[in-house]
């Protein structure tokens, strides 16, 4: 098993050692059974593009723990969300699926909301269950719980428990919605029996805020985070080597309400805002030193990303020269790629090169199959049908092998429209940002263009609309959309690559 960690291209020298003991391996069908590597997916909740220091080196915010990562793994630069929002990417990292193919056609789930994924969908934990994973999740959940609107005193079935997780511990929704309790598995912790009023506490930019209503009486807004990285750090101390875990780490935060502890006050030069994303790089730097502690960090392919860009208005970055999403234009919840494209950095010893950059186009769905194509099931048909749909392995750029795994992605809006890339070209059907920037929609002028075009290899900032310049190629960019939206299963997918 160790032999097997050590990468043929970066230490050649363990190379032989490797072959050696895949070949005394020998599953009975001739082929050598994969290692089961540890996987560890942390979900920062409305992390910019450019807070990370590797992602922008002039962040306000000190990130030495997310950088570390860069320096030891791969650092995505066009990686994406498959909506700006949180459930919907939730859906899609879970399932493999495109979110606007669920109920779900716009928006958020709310604390009492009806669980999302169908049941009977294969999600990536169930896989990972039956390839013999033990399968954690912990944090913010924001899928829906039961099957009516959720009464938490009764099992909270379905839910994660339904869904492929053996264990879970986290909150219903965002932390700014209502209850505020924690579950532990499909129970509550404690009733949500109190009540609280609406809170505007450090809130300014942003938006953020918490709602009014139903508060477990022991629930405390800024113990989340630290509760949920001790519950994290607790089962990563717990593993032995031997049995491998899927641990799905959802962070509440930087998401709303920007409630840094006390001891990261004035850390960054953003704000509440920035001192909590610099709260939120010292858990990862937790879990980064458990790992090492416990000899994990060789076998484990560790993901860090976010699930939509931050919520970090034209006010904040004149008021603190910081640039949450970078150069990128928008913020969370819009169609512009500050809504969806985010930090993604993949650390894997062994197999993933350090200090390595990728520019290949992905998507979050994407780390379904990647999965699967490590065990060789990533090909149609290796699946069963209802399962990972809109999901295409980038295994092949890990392993250095392909420059990019996907010729197109579709976005996702808040308010449920969407955009399509496909090479270097974004073309959304509609004008204006369809989510939390200004503005919101335009309505076209005679002769003016109809909706978005840009060339993103030249104009990632979104700033030259060539809808008018290039018929022909939104033409054709409308048509690949259209098909996406009406393509199911897999056949369709396979085309779609
Ligand atoms: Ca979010």
């Amino acid at each position: 098993m160790r032999a097997q960690n050590a990468s043929f291209a970066l230490f050649p020298s363990a190379a032989f050692a490797a072959f050696l003991l895949a070949w005394t391996s020998l599953a009975p069908t001739g082929r050598a059974a994969p290692a089961k590597p540890n996987i560890v997916v942390i979900l920062a909740d409305d992390m910019g593009y450019g807070d990370p220091r590797c992602y922008n080196p002039q962040s306000k915010c000190p990130t030495p723990h997310i950088d570390r990562l860069a320096r030891e793994g791969m650092c995505f630069v066009d990686a994406h969300t498959p909506a700006s929002v949180c459930t919907p990417t939730r859906y899609g990292i879970l399932t493999g699926r495109y979110p606007w193919r669920s109920r779900l056609k716009r928006g958020v789930l709310g604390g009492y909301s009806p669980a999302l994924i169908e049941p009977g969908r294969v999600t990536l934990p169930e896989y990972l269950r039956r390839k013999g994973y033990v399968t954690y999740g912990v944090g913010k959940w924001h899928l829906g719980l039961q099957n009516q609107r959720t009464d938490y005193a009764k099992p909270l079935r379905p839910g994660p428990l339904t869904v492929g997780f053996d264990h879970y511990f986290g909150i219903p929704a965002s932390l700014d919605m209502v209850p505020y309790l924690f579950f532990r598995d499909d129970r509550p912790v404690e009733m949500p029996t109190d009540q609280t009023p609406a809170s505007k506490q450090r809130r300014f930019g942003g938006g953020g805020f918490w709602r009014a209503g139903a508060i477990a009486p022991h629930f405390s807004h800024e113990q989340c985070l630290p509760e949920l990285e001790k519950e994290a750090l607790r089962i990563l101390e717990a593993q032995k080597p031997g049995r491998p875990f899927f641990l799905y780490f959802a962070l509440s935060a930087p998401h709303t309400p920007w409630m840094p502890r006390p001891q990261y006050w004035g850390r960054s030069g953003a704000g509440w805002y920035g001192d909590f994303v610099v709260q939120v790089d010292d858990v990862v730097g937790a879990v980064l030193r458990v790992l090492d502690k416990r000899g994990l960090a060789e076998n484990t392919l560790l993901i860090f990303t976010s699930d939509n860009g931050a919520h970090w208005l034209p006010s904040d970055i004149e008021r603190f020269g910081h640039r949450a999403n970078g150069l990128l234009r928008g913020q969370k919840a819009d169609i512009w790629e500050g809504g969806h494209r985010v930090p993604f950095i993949v650390r894997w010893p062994g197999k993933v090169r350090p200090k390595s950059v990728s520019k290949a186009l992905l998507c979050q769905t994407d780390i379904f199959r990647t999965v699967a194509d490590w065990f060789g099931e990533a090909a149609p048909g290796a699946l069963p049908e209802q399962a990972a749909e809109d999901s295409v392995s980038f295994l092949p750029v890990l392993q250095g092998r392909m420059a990019t795994a996907r010729k197109s992605v579709v976005h996702q809006a808040v308010d449920g429209t969407l955009a399509i890339r496909v090479g270097s070209w974004k073309l959304c059907p509609k004008l204006g940002s369809h989510g939390f920037s200004s503005p919101k929609k335009i309505k076209p002028k005679p002769g003016g263009p109809e909706g978005q075009l840009y060339n993103l290899a030249e104009d990632l900032a979104e700033t030259r609309n060539l809808w008018n310049e290039e018929p022909d190629l939104r033409a054709k960019l409308a048509a690949e959309l259209q098909r996406a939206r009406e393509a199911q299963g897999t056949a369709e997918r396979a085309a779609l690559r």
